[in-house]
C-alpha cells in the first residue's frame, strides 16, 4: 500500500465487511475497519470477548475478511504471540494484530500485555478504549474515567482512570501511541509506522460508544476531537525512547492552540450528568485534565530527542 497523506489516498479495499453488528456510531468498527486498511490481505487478527468478538459475528460467519482468532478475555497479547511464532517457524511474515477493549487490556488483560511487551514479542496491540465494559452492559473498567456514570458507578466513578500509556514506556515499550478515529490522519501516520517497525507495538484509541456514553450516535466523531481539543485525550507518539505529542495535541503543547473548556466535552454526553450539575466537580475535572497534562509535559521532557 502506497502511504496515505490524505483521506483521498485511503485505499478502497475493506477488510470489515458491511452488515456487521456494531451499533450506529461505533467508534470501534471505524477503527477496525482503517486499521485492516492499513495492515491489508496479509493479516492475521486476535480478538478476546468485547464488543468486537460478537460484531465480527458467531461462527461459521464472520464481518472480518482475515483471519481472526478468538481468544480468552486475558489472552489476547499471549495469543497474538503464539499466533507470530507459529508464523515464524513456517517462515511466513505476517502482520499479527490483537484487537481489544479497555476492560480486556486495561485490567484483565494486562499481565499478557506486559510479557510481552517486555519480550518484545514481533505484534501490534491496538486497544479500542471505549471506557468501560460495554459488551456485558456498561460496567466501569480501570479506564473509565472520573465522572463518568456506567451501571456499576450509578452516581458517577470516583477514582481516576489508569495512564496505560505511561504503564507501557514504563514497561520499557519500543512503540507506543495514543489515537482516535476522529483525527483520521493521524491514525493512518501511526499505524503506517505500526505497520513498518518490528517489535512490539501497542496503540491506544479513544474510542467513542453512543450507547454507554449516552449521546446521539451523529456525534461520535465531533466527541472524538472534542476530547482531544479539551486535552481530555492526549495524542502522542513514544518512538525508540524519544516522546512527541502529535496534532492538535502537538499544538496545545507548544502553546500555538489553547484547550477547550472541558464543559464542551462533557455535556454532550450523558454519561457525565451527574458532572455537569456541579460547578465543583467541572472545575475539579478541569483540575485532572490540566494536572495530566502538566505530567505529560514532565513525560516530553525527559524523553526529548537528544
Ligand atoms: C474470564 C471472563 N470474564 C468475564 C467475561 C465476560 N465478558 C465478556 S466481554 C466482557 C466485557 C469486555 O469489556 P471490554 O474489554 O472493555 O470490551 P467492550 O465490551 O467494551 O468492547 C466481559 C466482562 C468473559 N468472557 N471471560
Ligand atoms: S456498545 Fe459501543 S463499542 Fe460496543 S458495538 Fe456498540 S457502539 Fe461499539
Ligand atoms: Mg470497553
Amino acid at each position: 500500500m502506497s502511504k496515505v497523506k490524505s483521506i483521498k489516498d485511503i485505499p478502497l479495499q475493506e477488510y470489515l465487511m458491511p452488515g456487521h453488528a456494531a451499533c450506529a456510531g461505533c467508534a470501534m468498527a471505524l477503527a477496525v475497519r482503517h486499521v485492516l486498511k492499513i495492515l491489508g490481505r496479509n493479516t492475521t487478527v486476535t480478538v478476546p470477548a468485547c464488543c468486537l468478538s460478537v460484531i465480527q459475528g458467531i461462527f461459521p460467519k464472520t464481518a472480518v475478511d482475515v483471519p481472526l482468532k478468538n481468544t480468552a478475555f486475558a489472552s489476547a497479547a499471549a495469543m497474538a504471540s503464539g499466533i507470530k511464532a507459529g508464523y515464524r517457524v513456517q517462515g511466513k511474515n505476517v502482520n499479527v494484530i490483537a484487537i481489544a477493549g479497555d476492560g480486556g487490556t486495561y485490567d484483565i488483560g494486562i499481565q499478557a500485555l506486559s510479557g510481552a511487551v517486555e519480550r518484545n514479542e514481533d505484534i501490534i496491540y491496538l486497544v479500542y478504549d471505549n471506557q468501560a465494559y460495554m459488551n456485558t452492559g456498561i460496567q466501569r473498567s480501570g479506564a473509565t474515567p472520573y465522572g463518568a456514570w456506567t451501571t456499576t458507578t450509578p452516581k458517577g466513578k470516583t477514582e481516576k482512570r489508569k495512564d496505560l500509556g505511561f504503564i507501557m514506556i514504563a514497561n520499557g515499550a519500543r512503540y507506543v501511541a495514543t489515537v482516535t478515529p476522529s483525527y483520521l490522519m493521524d491514525f493512518y501516520s501511526k499505524f503506517q509506522k505500526a505497520k513498518e517497525r518490528k517489535g512490539s507495538r501497542v496503540v491506544i484509541d479513544l474510542s467513542p460508544c453512543p450507547p454507554g456514553w449516552r449521546y446521539d450516535p451523529g456525534f461520535t466523531i465531533e466527541i472524538g476531537k472534542l476530547a482531544v481539543q479539551t486535552g481530555a485525550w492526549i495524542l502522542w507518539e513514544f518512538e525508540d525512547g524519544v516522546f512527541q505529542f502529535t496534532g492538535f495535541s502537538k499544538m496545545i503543547a507548544e502553546g500555538k492552540a489553547k484547550k477547550k473548556p472541558v464543559e464542551s466535552y462533557l455535556k454532550l454526553q450523558g454519561r457525565f450528568k451527574e458532572i455537569i450539575k456541579s460547578k465543583e466537580k467541572i472545575e475539579y475535572y478541569q483540575e485532572l485534565i490540566n494536572e495530566n497534562w502538566e505530567k505529560y509535559l514532565k513525560i516530553a521532557e525527559i524523553y526529548k530527542k537528544k
